[in-house]
């Protein structure tokens, strides 16, 4: 089994600091939390841009301005930016920061409901588009799945010849649109996906640890933080991000699973080819 992958979402687009304060907005509210999540264990930080009043932005300034600070801190750190951005932000307005050249970026694989009256789109010419963007610049992409027919479409575009190896995916599981994260869905998914392609889990809310430690005990890899769950266990906020990376640190050990720095996780990856 490869060492773990741990991927921290420090904050996302939709949790604010009226969730739990410790959500970051500012640059070094960015870069302290990315910092300690980064010593904790993390190797990916997933990153969305907000300006100072917690307004999400893909605006390709606002992510440089993060970006170099949080690089300066912790230089080897593995930054995945999102082309997710908010509910809401067009095709153009989330590719921005793709110019910026990533190392590391999300693709979105399809179109979900989000809560209330919010649609999260991803159509198919929108992952394409996105895909070929990234593909250009070179920048390594890892899949996000809200639900198994996400996966189907990525196979429909691999076999395409448009979405190219080496094959990552994120499984984003318990968002209320998309797919519940129980054992069953993630056995599903996971035995859904190439047989050559890696993974990773994100649990939303409650779904967070439970699935880290069967992404942990089936070989896959973990995204946790703000992003997805601000709690540390039920009715407890999380004080940072870097409370939720120790803890699955703490299930790893149980089942002997070392954590994966960043130069093996760019090797596990094959990010470097
Ligand atoms: N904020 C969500 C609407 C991503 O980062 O690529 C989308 C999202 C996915 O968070
Ligand atoms: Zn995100």
């Amino acid at each position: 089994m490869d060492k773990l992958i741990i991927t921290c979402a420090i904050t996302g687009a939709e949790t604010t600091k009226a969730h739990n304060k410790a959500v970051p907005y500012t640059v070094k509210e960015m870069v302290d939390e990315a910092k300690s999540a980064f010593k904790a264990g993390a190797s990916i930080i997933h990153l969305h841009a907000r300006y100072d009043d917690g307004t999400p932005t893909q605006d390709k300034s606002r992510y440089k301005k993060i970006i170099t600070a949080i690089l300066k801190e912790c230089p080897d750190l593995i930054i995945q930016v999102s082309t997710g951005g908010a509910v809401g932000m067009s095709v153009e307005e989330r590719s921005d920061v793709l110019n910026l050249k990533p190392e590391m970026a999300t693709l979105d694989c399809g179109t979900l409901n989000f809560g209330g009256d919010e649609i999260f789109i991803n159509t198919e010419n929108n992952i394409i588009y996105f895909a070929e963007k990234m593909d250009d610049l070179k920048i390594k992409y890892e899949m996000e799945c809200f639900e198994k027919g996400h996966i189907d479409m990525t196979k429909r575009l691999i076999k395409k010849g448009i979405i190219k190896p080496p094959y990552h995916y994120s499984f984003v599981l318990g968002v209320n649109g998309g797919m519940i994260g129980e054992e069953r869905d993630f056995l599903f998914l996971k035995d859904s996906i190439p047989s050559n392609a890696s993974y990773s889990v994100a649990g939303i809310g409650k779904y967070e640890f439970s699935l880290a430690e069967l992404a942990i005990k089936h070989g896959g890899h973990v995204r946790v933080g703000l992003e997805d769950n601000i709690y540390l266990e039920k009715g407890i906020l999380a004080k940072s991000n870097a409370e939720l990376v120790e803890k699955v640190v703490k299930i790893a050990k149980k089942y002997n699973r070392e954590i994966a720095n960043t130069s093996e996780t760019r090797k596990i990856l094959k990010m470097e080819e």
